[in-house]
């Protein structure tokens, strides 16, 4: 009893301590915060040596787990988490909340230079937000490419006491996937920044829940690569025959498309970045970074064997090996399953990867609808541009945005109008005379650090367009993410968008899905709207770790009026 009663004060104290916090931060705006619970955690974000493909690299872990600790919360509970940095060789570090719309704490969004000064080496954050949505999300390093060295995990967050979810299921499982690259962060990007430009190339390995396996043989000289090392032992889901299992898919690869299958189990696709989906079948889900799912599959296969889940690369010629974990039925231990792995579909099946995203529809049941109309249309192409001294770019409309000096959010609030271009940036490009099918005749990149300052409350279409890139008869497939919004994916095509020839009538108005992250495929467009209604500056970037830091991304003001005093914790880079 004693134990129980001490327990439970600390509890009591802790909670107190934070909620005290929390008035403080947010006094002054109206949005009441109490009435969930609160849900914190206390991180150690550091560099550890981990064999995760088997070969021995320093990776960033928290709370010495890579990935990191799973947040599990209930709609309308406030997360606290204070994030420790221990990093190596001074660096800096920033986490951001995917998929969390971050409302009435903008500054929390986690975005270097653009919603909060860095979280230096030795210093700590506490990050506190309101998660307002039932669904599957992700937390990430938004430092540079630091991501892909490992600081990620998921946000699971169940629905409020009472509301039933479309479907049922008896287990309820998570597991992230990635890419794995052997060269250092640094490395990687002084390859993408400095002369001669070095692109980073295809993975290594790809990871299920952190763990993956690269060929020894294959390993650099000098580097340590133990296939017996219990690091990458692959993951291994265990099942009751019989059984119903939500799994939830996310995706945070560095680069990678992903295709996921069970083997001799079909999936059924219910959610989509936190929305309920019109249920649909699949046998291998497509997978783009930033994206989560959540499928249902029920153990009915034979219980005297194992079974493959893989992942393999989609829509890039791929050049890494089949990444693996288990489903191992209970009634049975052994572990490695004795068939040949599966090989996925045809990487450059296009056809196929479209018609996955035009079956992801609202549920029936849980559709909201979008503005018939717009307020607003931004024309955003996709292009890979030539810098100076032979590097590439990525960019939109040729323009690559390049990252100012102080974080927007904090120079639009402190009036620093010389921190950027002050023009609200709708450029946009030349669709009448721009062939999407060739090389461009004019790459030259220009840079920009202004941001579209957007009519509070309005309604947004973002036209979303592909064309070819540098290398002749090829176009990319580009996963566009959206922060402090979900948006409604209004539409799909193939070719060139022509503002002027009426495609508005294909758009689905009825059932769109709506989601944070949205794949545009080669050759083709992507249509997303969203209401301009979370005060706050907003990041929207292709989720190729990459792309993003060579300037694939654009940023939203709106409402800034409306933001209420930024908190003193996230300003430090202010106080020289
Ligand atoms: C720190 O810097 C040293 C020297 O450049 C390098 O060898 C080491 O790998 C770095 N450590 C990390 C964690 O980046
Ligand atoms: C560490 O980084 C901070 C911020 O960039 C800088 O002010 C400081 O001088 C650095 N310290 C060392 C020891 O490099
Ligand atoms: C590793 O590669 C070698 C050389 O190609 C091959 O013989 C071996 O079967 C591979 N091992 C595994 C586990 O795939
Ligand atoms: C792992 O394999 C190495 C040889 O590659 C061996 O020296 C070591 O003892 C093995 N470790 C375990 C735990 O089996
Ligand atoms: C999976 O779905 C396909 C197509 O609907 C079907 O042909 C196949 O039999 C299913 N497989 C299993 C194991 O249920
Ligand atoms: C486990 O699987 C193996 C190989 O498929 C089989 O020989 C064995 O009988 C199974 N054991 C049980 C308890 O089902
Ligand atoms: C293996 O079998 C033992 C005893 O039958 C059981 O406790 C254990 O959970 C099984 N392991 C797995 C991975 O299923
Ligand atoms: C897909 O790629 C393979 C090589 O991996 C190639 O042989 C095939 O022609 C390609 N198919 C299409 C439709 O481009
Ligand atoms: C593009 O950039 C290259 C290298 O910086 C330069 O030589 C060339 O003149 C530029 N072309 C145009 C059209 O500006
Ligand atoms: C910034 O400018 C706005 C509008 O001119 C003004 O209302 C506000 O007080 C200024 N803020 C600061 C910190 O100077
Ligand atoms: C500021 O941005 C606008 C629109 O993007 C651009 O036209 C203008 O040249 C930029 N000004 C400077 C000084 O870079
Ligand atoms: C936003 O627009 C909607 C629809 O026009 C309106 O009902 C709502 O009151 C507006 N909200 C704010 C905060 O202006
Ligand atoms: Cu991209």
């Amino acid at each position: 009893m004693r134990g129980g009663n001490s327990s439970s004060s600390r509890f009591f104290t802790m909670h107190h301590v934070v909620f005290l916090y929390f008035l403080t931060v947010i006094a002054g705006l109206s949005i009441s915060f109490t009435e969930g619970k609160i849900v914190s955690q206390v991180w150690k974000v550091e560099n550890q040596y981990k064999s995760l493909d088997c070969v021995k690299k320093l990776v960033i872990s928290i709370n010495g787990m890579t990935p990191g600790p799973t947040i599990y919360a209930q709609e309308g509970d406030t997360v606290s988490i204070e994030v420790n940095n221990f990093l190596m060789n001074n660096s800096s570090t920033i986490v951001h909340w995917h998929g969390i719309r971050m409302i009435g704490v903008p500054w929390f969004d986690g975005v270097q230079k653009v919603t909060q000064c860095p979280i230096l080496a030795g210093d700590k954050l506490q990050y506190v937000f309101l998660v307002d949505q039932a669904g599957t999300y992700m937390y990430h390093s938004h430092w540079g490419m630091q991501k892909s060295n490992g600081p990620y995990g998921m946000i699971v967050v169940s629905p409020k006491d009472g509301v039933v979810e479309p479907f049922k299921y008896d287990h309820d499982r998570s597991i992230m996937l990635s890419d794995w690259y052997h060269k250092s962060v640094e490395d990687q990007t002084k390859g993408l920044f400095v002369p001669p430009f070095t692109w980073v190339g295809e993975p290594q390995s790809l990871l299920i829940q952190g763990r993956g396996r690269y060929n020894c043989s294959f390993a650099s000289k000098g580097s340590v690569c133990q296939s017996n090392n219990t690091d990458c032992s692959p993951y291994m889901l265990t099942v009751d025959a019989g059984k119903t299992y939500r799994l939830r898919i996310g995706s945070l690869a560095s680069l990678s498309a992903l295709s996921f299958e069970i083997q001799g189990h079909n999936m059924t696709v219910v959610e989509a970045d936190g929305h309920y989906v019109a249920p649909f079948v699949v046998s291998s889900l497509y997978i783009y970074s930033g994206e989560t799912y959540s499928v249902l599959f029920t153990a009915n296969q034979d219980p005297s064997r194992n079974y493959w889940m893989a992942v393999n690369v989609v829509a890039r010629l791929p050049n890494t090996d089949t990444g693996l974990a288990i489903l191992n039925y209970r009634q049975n231990n052994t572990t490695t399953p004795t068939t040949a792995p599966p090989i996925g579909p045809l990487w450059n099946d296009t056809a196929s990867r479209i018609s996955q995203s035009l079956k992801l529809r609202a549920h029936p049941d849980r559709i909201i609808s979008p503005p018939k109309t717009s307020d607003q249309k931004i024309l955003m192409l996709s292009t890979e541009n030539t810098g100076e001294h032979g590097l590439l770019k990525w960019s939109v409309n040729n323009v690559s945005s390049i990252w100012p000096e102080y974080p927007f959010l904090i120079s639009l609030k402190k009036n620093f109008t010389n921190a950027f271009n002050q023009t609200s940036s709708p450029v946009t490009y030349d669709y009448k005379n721009y062939d999407i099918y060739s090389v461009p005749k004019y790459p030259n990149t220009t840079y920009t650090n202004s941001i579209y300052r957007l009519k509070f409350n309005s309604t947004v279409d973002l036209i979303l367009q592909n064309a070819n890139t540098l290398e002749p008869n090829h176009s990319g497939t580009h996963p566009w993410h959206l922060h402090g919004h979900n948006f409604w994916v209004m539409g799909y095509g193939t070719g060139k968008y022509d503002p002027e020839a009426d495609l508005e009538k294909t758009y689905n108005l009825v059932d769109p899905i709506m989601k944070n992250t949205v794949p545009v495929h080669p050759y083709g467009w992507t249509v997303i709207r969203f209401i301009a209604d979370n005060p706050g500056v907003w990041t929207f970037h292709c989720h190729i770790d990459a792309h993003l830091v060579m300037g694939m991304v654009a940023f939203f003001e709106e409402g800034i009026d409306r933001v209420g005093a930024l908190p003193n914790s996230i300003l430090g880079c202010l106080k020289h």
